[in-house]
């Protein structure tokens, strides 16, 4: 019996720590991210969701960056950079004294207009068509406010009842962001749509990897996939839970999870059995988000 099956069989909390240190395809690239002589630096744990986002976004737009792993026990260079302490954060070491910025969601905007003046990658729709864009960004802010919060519902709830509850929640939270991303599909290129044909080819590279025959990540793709991938591999494993068949749907997961600049940030399954094991039984003091969802309060 492997490791993950006797893991999987148990189901009883064995008092797992989080990992502090990447594995697999994730470490081989931190390890190819340590010059010292970049303009930023990523402040990451191996396993935080959180931080894959704005992993990814480096990778996606090509920007140079170091990568420091396990800033979770709070020394001071990250409460220098994050107020409450949570990864990720970002160093910019091209201000004297450098200077810092948290917050997933605002950095990946940052790491945006970023790139808009130096890589010139992007991983939007073109900003002649702000619509588009807005479509792109509907889509992503579905997965922050929904899809982000149901996982940890479902990952936390103990009794039967509640996980079922919670479980349909979450696939609830996948089928709208799912459903909008199929309306960016019809809207900007969909018969009828606002643009015309080379205008619908050139916005079609930045709706991402739903549109079949795209091979490049777009914004919801990356606001959503650390979670996705996480459903996949915890919530499957601690929860049963299996994505709502349909072959677009299937199709598209499977391009977000073997897409290279995805893969590059992710650790083996172990790592995430390992390190979810404490959200999955709910233990005290797991972490700031886990407490906020066992109080009903925001994510931090
Ligand atoms: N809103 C933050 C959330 C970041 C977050 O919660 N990160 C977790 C790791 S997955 C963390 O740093 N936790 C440390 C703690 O709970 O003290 C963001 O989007 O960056």
């Amino acid at each position: 019996m492997s490791n993950t099956e006797s893991t999987a069989a148990s189901k009883s909390d064995q008092g797992r720590p989080y990992n502090t240190k990447a594995t697999g395809e994730a470490l081989k690239t931190v390890e190819a991210h340590q010059d010292d002589q970049v303009d930023i630096t990523l402040f990451g744990s191996c396993f935080c969701p959180f931080v894959q986002r704005v992993w990814v976004m480096l990778e996606a737009l090509e920007i140079p960056y170091k990568v420091e792993v396990d800033p979770y026990k709070k020394p001071k260079e990250l409460l220098e950079l994050s107020p409450k302490g949570l990864v990720p954060a970002l160093k910019l070491n091209n201000f004297t004294p450098p200077r810092a910025l948290n917050e997933s969601t605002v950095i990946m905007e940052y790491l945006e207009d970023l790139a808009e003046s130096s890589t010139k990658k992007t991983v939007l729709p073109l900003p002649f068509n702000p619509y588009a864009r807005a479509l792109a960004r509907l889509a992503a802010d579905q997965a922050c406010r929904s899809l982000v919060p149901a996982f940890y519902r479902y990952l936390q709830a103990q009794d039967v009842e509640k996980q079922t509850t919670a479980g349909l929640e979450f696939q609830d939270a996948i089928d709208v962001f799912i459903a909008l991303l199929g309306r960016a599909e019809n809207e900007i290129l969909g018969p009828g749509a606002i643009s015309g044909e080379g205008e619908a080819a050139m916005l079609r590279k930045g709706l991402g990897l739903w549109i079949e025959g795209n091979t490049e990540l777009g914004w919801a793709d990356i606001m959503a996939a650390p979670w996705l991938f996480r459903a996949k591999v915890v919530l499957g494993h601690y929860r049963g839970y299996r994505f709502a068949p349909g072959d677009r749907v299937q199709r598209y997961l499977e391009r977000v999870f073997e897409h290279p600049h995805f893969k590059a940030t992710c650790s083996d399954e172990q790592l995430y059995y390992d390190s979810y094991e404490r959200y999955a039984f709910n233990r005290p003091n797991t972490s700031q988000v886990a407490t906020a969802i066992n109080e009903g309060r925001a994510l931090p």
